[in-house]
């Protein structure tokens, strides 16, 4: 009977103080388990004389029925214990603010590029295209630039291996298309072109030009000077001052460089222009007769040229005042776009 007391009350204790399911699990082997101190007892009732069996037997199966009870509410408070400690694990605050998703963004050439190519293309131009790796005969010779000729020193070449050359400028794809197609025609081509030169503020080495045609029976500068204004006009949406000046290429006549007043100072002068107030952006003209020969057509036909330096054009629209900053993969800049 002391023993049955003194077990009742040390599992008692035991499992009020068990700290959680695994503790009172434990505590429940140890009492009530197949070789628990009261299981063993209860299995020795057997072996009582019948008095003491019957005596004992309601005690030591009121200890276990009590500690039975004990072991259940025990365990039925640690569980909603356990649950209410991973439900407030769990829990989701459904007004805290999300996080912050980087997007990625288009560069500002890109952008340049596109809305280039949407203004034209509203206009009734093809998007035309040429390789980069050119022959000397469609960077130069076809555009009316003979070997020999002092107009090739214009543009600093860079030169591959036994012959091709990377193209100093989209001109090129003029031939290639004309060879292809007949008048008339209007197109642009976009691309990357390359020159030996030395960087500054407006100068790179690698840039993006596009080049535009235009080829008809009755084509004049007229034509040039209003398609022009009207993509300025779209590109930068607003007004703005543009100029033809007198220029020379070999494949045009007349030739000219089309300029803008400065966006970036305003026409007052900065690094950007030079301190001029303008900025050339374009070399154009009327497409010379041996460049119609050149491509397999007729000289009899008219035509106009441009070739934008669409940097030139990014930097005006976004007043951005060192071209050298489209290519630095510096986030500070291209984050602001
Ligand atoms: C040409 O490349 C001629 N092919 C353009 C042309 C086409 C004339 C059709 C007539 C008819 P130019 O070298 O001037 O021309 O370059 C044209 C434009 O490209 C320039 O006005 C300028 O905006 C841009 N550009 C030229 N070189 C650079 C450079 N190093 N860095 C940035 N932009 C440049």
């Amino acid at each position: 009977m002391t023993d049955l007391k003194k077990i009742k009350k040390e599992a008692e204790k035991e499992i009020g103080s068990a700290k959680d399911l695994k503790e009172l699990q434990d505590v429940f082997n140890q009492y009530l388990g197949k070789r628990g101190e009261l299981t063993q007892i209860l299995r020795s009732l057997k072996d009582m004389p019948k008095r003491e069996r019957i005596m004992f037997g309601k005690d030591a199966n009121d200890v276990k029925n009590a500690l039975t009870i004990a072991f259940d509410e025990k365990s039925a408070g640690l569980k909603a214990g356990e649950a209410r400690a991973a439900e407030e694990k769990e829990w989701i605050d459904v007004t805290a603010p999300g996080k912050k998703i980087a997007v990625g963004h288009l560069h500002p050439l890109t952008l340049a590029k596109r809305k280039t190519m949407e203004i034209f293309q509203s206009m009734g131009f093809a998007v035309a295209e040429g390789p980069d790796i050119e022959t000397e005969w469609y960077n130069f010779d076809a555009l009316n630039i003979p070997k020999d000729h002092p107009a090739r020193d214009v543009w600093d070449t860079f030169y591959l291996k036994d012959g091709p050359l990377l193209r100093t400028h989209t001109s090129p794809v003029q031939i290639r298309y004309m060879e292809k197609n007949n008048p008339p025609l209007r197109i642009i081509a976009p691309g990357t072109v390359y020159r030996h030169e030395s960087t500054d503020s407006s100068h790179e080495f690698q840039l993006y030009q596009v080049e535009g045609l235009m080829v008809d029976k009755d084509i004049s500068v007229a034509n040039l000077k209003a398609v022009v204004g009207e993509f300025f006009r779209r590109f930068f949406e607003k007004e703005v001052d543009f100029r033809l000046r007198p220029d020379f290429f070999p494949f045009v006549e007349p030739g000219f460089d089309i300029s803008i007043t400065c966006l970036v100072c305003g026409g007052k002068g900065c690094s950007v222009c030079k301190e001029t107030g303008w900025l050339e952006v374009a070399g154009a003209g009327m497409v010379h007769p041996n460049v119609f020969k050149a491509a397999g057509l007729s000289p009899e036909w008219q035509g106009w040229a441009f070739g934008f330096g669409l940097e030139r054009l990014a930097m005006l629209k976004y007043r951005i005042n060192d071209i050298r900053l489209f290519r630095s993969s510096d986030l500070r800049f291209l984050n602001q776009f």
